[in-house]
């Protein structure tokens, strides 16, 4: 008998079919980010991450090209089993030699290169107006700025963001998730909280008002506690997006991530809640340690509890997950890979759990034996289930960086040393 088989009849007495839930984990997307490839800089800008988010570290090999980027991606993909969808931020429109366009003008054209790449791969693609990282970033504020040159210049960039993401969910035939966020917000304590906050919401209604159908394109607005430099107020906080989101129902979703929480605060608890009133809700899955430090995601408790409330909540095709961190203190790929992997493991874990029989314990407040149950199951062999999972998907299931390292010894090494 192998492992696996093995590893089955012990599900099987939980009652639980580990084929099927190898079959449904193969098909559940994940939409990897393009900016964890080269620290969040983009191409159309001269580098210089703002916005309130950073990233730290300075570990060779940072993918400088457009061409480079793909290369690492498509090199992280080979290792990465399941769904792949593609996400992309607004700053990374590849143009023509000597062509450059600015935020508020550019078109589908310039992201053509992003749908041959998903296309040639099969995968959709989603999408980010970047509202960071920009000289017309005035005084930390892009769609909720008192000055209206700069508040419109930020909607036009979100209007063309959402031409560009109807392009890509016509070219892929695969629905575009389209996420507005911004850093917007003061460093001490504001004298007015709810003007910033009117314009915020006057923008989001602006750029919502460019054509769409909300069955391809899904709109989403993220919310954030705090940024480095607007330590005090961020316009977006959780009740403005949240209440933006359901009053807005027909044309916009909230996404949630889970960094952008008091620490104490846990975006597992948030998901079944959000479900109950909204049909879609997307994530952001990253890793803040102590804050919203964007670490690679690991299997950690908290990304388990995540997948299992999705799992539970049978929600696999309302909630659309996205992963959102960057690291540039290790190798990038690997920094792609184990993340990616650590979602898929956690929705792995989650579908062989026995839901059915810990929801009747739940329910007929067998308390006590619920807890030994759950306990229990944390020492089933997952890692079996996992293994064949990955044989099937033809990835190595364990043991992937010696391959990662000889990229970086034939590939990421070779390139020109380059700082921002
Ligand atoms: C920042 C937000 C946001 C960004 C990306 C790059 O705190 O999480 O989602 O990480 O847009
Ligand atoms: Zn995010």
């Amino acid at each position: 008998m192998t492992r696996y088989e093995s590893a089955k009849e012990i599900y099987a007495q939980y009652g639980v079919n580990t084929d099927n839930a190898i079959e449904v984990c193969k098909n559940i997307p994940i939409s990897l980010h393009c900016w964890q490839g080269d620290d969040v800089t983009g191409f159309d800008n001269d580098g210089g991450l703002t916005g309130g988010i950073q990233t730290t570290g300075d570990y060779p090999g940072r993918a400088g090209t457009p061409e480079e980027l793909l290369q690492d991606m498509d090199k992280a993909m080979s290792l990465m089993p399941g769904t792949k969808k593609i996400n992309v931020h607004a700053c990374y429109a590849i143009f023509g030699d000597g062509e450059f366009v600015d935020r508020d003008k550019i078109e589908p054209k310039h992201f053509k290169k992003w749908v041959d790449f998903a296309k040639e791969r099969g995968m959709g693609l989603d999408f980010n107006p970047t509202f960071f990282s920009h000289p017309k970033v005035k005084d930390g504020l892009t769609l909720s700025s008192p000055d209206e040159a700069t508040r419109r210049f930020w909607v036009e960039h979100g209007k063309a963001c959402i031409r560009i993401a109807n392009y890509f969910a016509k070219e892929t035939g695969i629905p575009c998730i389209i996420n507005i966020w911004t850093g917007d917000g003061f460093k001490d304590v504001p004298a007015d909280r709810m003007g910033p906050r009117l314009r915020y919401k006057q923008s989001i209604d602006e750029i919502l008002s460019e054509p769409y159908d909300f069955n391809k394109v899904k709109p989403c607005v993220e919310s954030k506690v705090f940024g480095i430099g607007v330590e005090s107020y961020t316009c977006g906080s959780s009740e403005f997006t949240l209440s933006y989101a359901a009053t807005n129902k027909d044309k916009c979703i909230p996404l949630m991530d889970n960094g952008h929480y008091h620490p104490t605060e846990v975006v597992s608890d948030k998901i079944p809640a959000i479900l109950c009133f909204f049909n879609d809700m997307a994530l952001h899955v990253t890793r803040g340690v102590r804050w919203d430090s964007d670490h690679v995601v690991i299997l950690d408790d908290e990304t388990k509890e995540i997948a299992k409330e999705i799992v539970r909540c049978n929600a696999l095709d309302r909630v659309h997950i996205a992963l959102d961190y960057f690291d540039a203190s290790i190798n990038r790929v690997s920094a792609w890979v184990t993340g990616f992997r650590s979602v898929q493991k956690a929705l792995l874990n989650a579908l062989v759990t026995p839901n059915d029989i810990l929801t009747e314990l739940q329910d007929t407040c067998q308390f006590s034996r619920k807890m030994v149950v759950m306990e229990d199951c944390k020492m089933l062999p997952l890692g079996d289930v996992w293994e064949e999972y990955c044989r099937q998907c033809n990835v190595p299931a364990n043991g992937y960086y010696d391959d990662i390292e000889e990229y970086e010894k034939e590939v990421l090494l070779k390139r020109k040393f380059r700082r921002l």
